[in-house]
């Protein structure tokens, strides 16, 4: 059986008892796990939602509080303080000893929101002293490249961090995209210690695969394309997530197209490309539920990223 799957429903109805989590945007519901300080675009809005067709239990670990069922578990932690890389080397740290200590050892998926992510902090950009925070951390715990999650790492309005994760009892397997260089692999140019994130993750349950896609951009190589041109940007984001998703599928031993795309979130950094965005992204991936939101990407060129998951 499949433990989890994502869905956007109405915030009027993101019920709770078959629920691994509640991601709410911008306005904070009594049932979420989480509501991220971000503004959801579009018509009517809705939640993120993690959905278990088996029993849920909740709990709390240092500071995170958490919901898992037989198979995974979802948690959520935030924090706040004056050097970003410190509260992140502390959060992430958290996160990986209590999935481990609670048996679902393997982080599969991190979501990870940073206040003020394009601000100088001491000389050196925040999502930069995010990265060292964050591969310290996870090096320090004996993580190897390989076992990099895949995850994005977008701004919010309000300052500190905010990071929720899936962690697995059955470990995921690393995918990364031939059109990039691994972002483990970037020069020194994009932050003292690279990003520790792999672009996608594949897990198997009862032989069936679900695709985990990193926040995807227009990133080629290790360069950002088409700076300052938000249509060039979705194209080649699109060529990316076209190429992730394929690889990955291979990877599974079977085929995906973007049709098999169900849950696409799209993060757009100014909210006028909104209409742009959504008409292209919404007719590129038809098949899937989308939502977009308000948000700063990592690096101040970079004008969208996508990120979803695929069932083949
Ligand atoms: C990139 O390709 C764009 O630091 O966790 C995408 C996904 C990006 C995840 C992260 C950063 C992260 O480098 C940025």
């Amino acid at each position: 059986m499949v433990p989890i799957h994502p869905e956007l429903v109405s915030t009027k109805a993101a019920s709770t008892d078959d629920t691994l989590a509640v991601v709410s945007f911008g306005v904070s519901l009594p049932e979420a796990s989480a509501t991220i300080p971000i503004r959801q675009l579009g018509p009517a809005p809705v939640a993120e939602v993690w959905r278990s067709p088996l029993p849920v239990t909740r709990g709390h670990c240092g500071g995170i509080s958490f919901r898992s069922n037989s198979e995974v578990l979802v948690g959520t932690i935030s924090g706040e303080g004056p050097e970003t890389d410190v509260t992140t080397r502390h959060l992430y740290r958290q996160i990986v000893e209590a999935a481990r200590r609670a048996g679902y050892p393997h982080l599969l998926r991190v979501w990870n929101h940073v206040g003020g992510i394009n601000e100088d902090e001491r000389a050196l950009e925040r999502y930069k002293r995010f990265s060292a925070g964050r591969h310290d951390a996870l090096t320090h715990l004996g993580y190897a490249r390989e076992q990099f999650p895949a995850a994005c790492a977008v701004g919010m309005k309000s300052p500190g961090l905010i990071v929720y994760f899936i962690a697995s009892r059955a470990a995921g397997e690393q995918v990364e995209n031939p059109r990039q260089v691994a972002a483990y692999d970037y020069p020194p140019a994009y932050g003292p210690k690279s990003p520790s994130f792999s672009r996608a993750t594949i897990v198997r349950w009862d032989g069936e695969p679900m695709i985990f896609l990193s926040g995807t951009s227009s990133v080629v190589g290790h360069k950002t394309c088409h700076a300052g041109d938000v249509e060039g940007q979705l194209d080649e984001t699109l060529r990316n997530i076209e190429r992730i998703v394929c690889e990955s599928a291979a990877r599974a031993g079977c085929r995906a197209t973007l049709d098999n795309l169900g849950f696409v979130k799209t993060y757009i950094r100014r909210a006028s490309d909104y209409d742009v965005v959504a008409a292209r992204v919404t007719a590129a991936l038809p098949r899937a539920q989308h939502l977009f939101l308000e948000s700063d990407i990592c690096r101040p060129d970079l004008l969208i990223e996508i990120e979803g998951v695929a069932r083949p």
